[in-house]
């Protein structure tokens, strides 16, 4: 079965990546693109600064970008990919939900609303099924999924496999890539040769987006994880790859050895962009690296290392690649599940 699909923000740094993932797909054509009201009207090739890593799908860069709004879109195209800014999601996003559109968005917007899923597959799939308490108390026609922010998807993961010991207090700092901060962050000077201990809003996200992924959802509500996480976060001179220094308490105690099997075990999925396995475990004291290891599963997968009990608990590092793991491939990832669950 074949979807097809639009890209909402297609011209942003996450909206070129999706269409990088998305063509060719094996379930998902694409046939609309939008981007704001300045690229309206241009062809693809035109509106777009394209920057991603290899050439822009030759029938994508004739296409026209449309205005974003539900009247551009075909009435048959069924999933719409959201990498709008967080501003314009939450102004526009409702429309296209209300206008029968389901969304796998990417925009922070909505993120915690309590009725809507904020997914990572392989940690919390049951979560879809808050879909029938947001049609119920929303009165949609459409959807609107959301994967959680980069930096919270590189380390949850690797959380989700230790959560069995008990998962008591967390400790993140982060050392985020500049194509994090878009178009304006690859480009800008300013972070060359820098590091930044300040990135917005980010430290609250990664502290309140992985409670709600590793809550419980009982069918009718959702109710957050108690571990208490604590983040710090900064920008440093790396173009793709978040690398993430993560401590972790837990009620049971937990060796090295049994913390490296849990997360090299941790179950993947069989969903077209879900790599396997999901958690690559390196015990060479220098990795993961940014440059090596973000690519690993195609950018989808996880590379953890530095395994090691401390005084502060369990002490590892983390990274994923975060336009792909982190953003784009993200909100694919989501698309495939809502697919494979007959939400499409
Ligand atoms: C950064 N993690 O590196 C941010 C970008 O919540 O989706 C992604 C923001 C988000 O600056």
């Amino acid at each position: 079965m074949t979807v097809r699909v639009g890209v909402l923000g297609a011209t942003g740094a996450v909206g070129q990546r999706l269409i990088q993932l998305l063509d060719p797909h094996p379930s998902f054509e694409i046939a609309a693109l939008t981007a704001s009201d300045s690229s309206a009207g241009r062809s693809y090739r035109d509106a777009a600064k394209w920057r991603v890593d290899s050439p822009i799908p030759a029938d994508v860069a004739d296409m026209t970008v449309q205005a974003t709004e539900p009247n551009s879109v075909p009435d048959d195209v069924d999933l719409l990919f959201s990498s709008l800014p967080s501003s314009v999601g939450a102004e526009v996003e409702p429309d296209f939900c209300k206008a029968g559109y389901v969304l796998s968005s990417n925009s922070s917007n909505a993120r915690m609303d309590a009725d809507v899923p904020l997914v990572i597959p392989e940690v919390n799939a049951d979560h879809l099924d808050l879909l029938e308490v947001q049609r119920d108390e929303r009165g949609w026609d459409g959807a609107m999924v959301k994967n959680p922010n980069c930096s919270t998807i590189t380390f949850v993961p690797t959380l989700a496999a230790l959560a069995q010991f008990g998962l008591e207090s967390v400790h993140v700092s982060t050392l985020q890539a500049v194509s994090g901060a878009g178009y304006d962050g690859v480009t800008s000077m300013e972070i060359i040769d820098n590091a930044i201990p300040h990135i917005g809003s980010e430290e609250d996200k990664l502290e309140t987006e992985s409670r709600k992924l590793l809550g419980e959802f009982d069918g009718a509500s959702l109710t957050e994880n108690s571990v208490e996480v604590a983040a710090s976060c900064n920008r440093i001179p790396t173009i793709d790859g978040h690398l993430e220094n993560v401590w972790v308490e837990t009620e049971e105690e937990i060796s090295a050895d049994d913390a490296a099997a849990a997360m090299e075990s941790y179950p993947s999925l069989e969903l077209p962009s879900s790599p396997d396995p999901l958690i690559h475990v390196f015990s060479e004291p220098d990795r993961p690296q940014p440059r090596m290891d973000r690519t690993l599963g195609g950018g989808m997968a996880i590379a953890a290392g530095g395994i090691r009990e401390s005084p502060f608990g369990l002490q590892y590092n983390c990274l994923a690649h975060n336009t792909i793991r982190g953003a784009a491939g993200a909100s694919v990832l989501n698309g495939e599940l809502l697919l494979e669950n007959g939400y499409l």
